[in-house]
């Protein structure tokens, strides 16, 4: 799939940024900031839920490097154990969102930037 391992790297950097961007772009919403969209905020998530899936793929052996800390490898079961989570926790936001429920969203919402946080602070080099 990538003829080389910086290609990996870059591919999992862009599906991660892109991840960020639709994910943070509804941090004021969830914090209350701007106000709830259930629509505008049910097709951003549908969009995140296909990005989500997008990074694993790009971490296969001999990929070690970029911004990911070697545990990644190393502890590979705690790593796959880790994005299970947060695709689980991505699983939870679109039946969230697609309820059209704010305080469902919001939680749901937490619980994923919760997610992300526990595998970048176990897996994600320092900056
Ligand atoms: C983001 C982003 C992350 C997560 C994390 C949540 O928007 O880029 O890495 O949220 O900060 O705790």
């Amino acid at each position: 799939q990538f003829a080389k391992p910086e290609q990996a790297v870059n591919y999992r950097q862009a599906s991660m940024s892109l991840i960020g961007s639709h994910f943070g772009r509804m941090a004021p919403v969830a914090k209350k900031e701007a106000p709830y969209d259930a629509a505008a905020i049910a097709k951003n998530v549908e969009v995140l839920t296909v990005l989500a899936a997008l990074p694993w793929g790009a971490f296969g052996a001999g990929t070690e490097g970029g911004e990911t800390k070697a545990e990644a490898w190393s502890d590979a079961q705690g790593f796959k154990q880790a994005t299970d989570d947060f695709t689980a926790a991505i699983d939870k936001l679109k039946v969230a969102s697609d309820s059209g429920d704010f305080d469902a969203f919001r939680v749901a919402f937490g619980n994923v930037g919760k997610s992300c946080k526990t595998c970048h602070d176990a897996y994600r080099k320092e900056k």
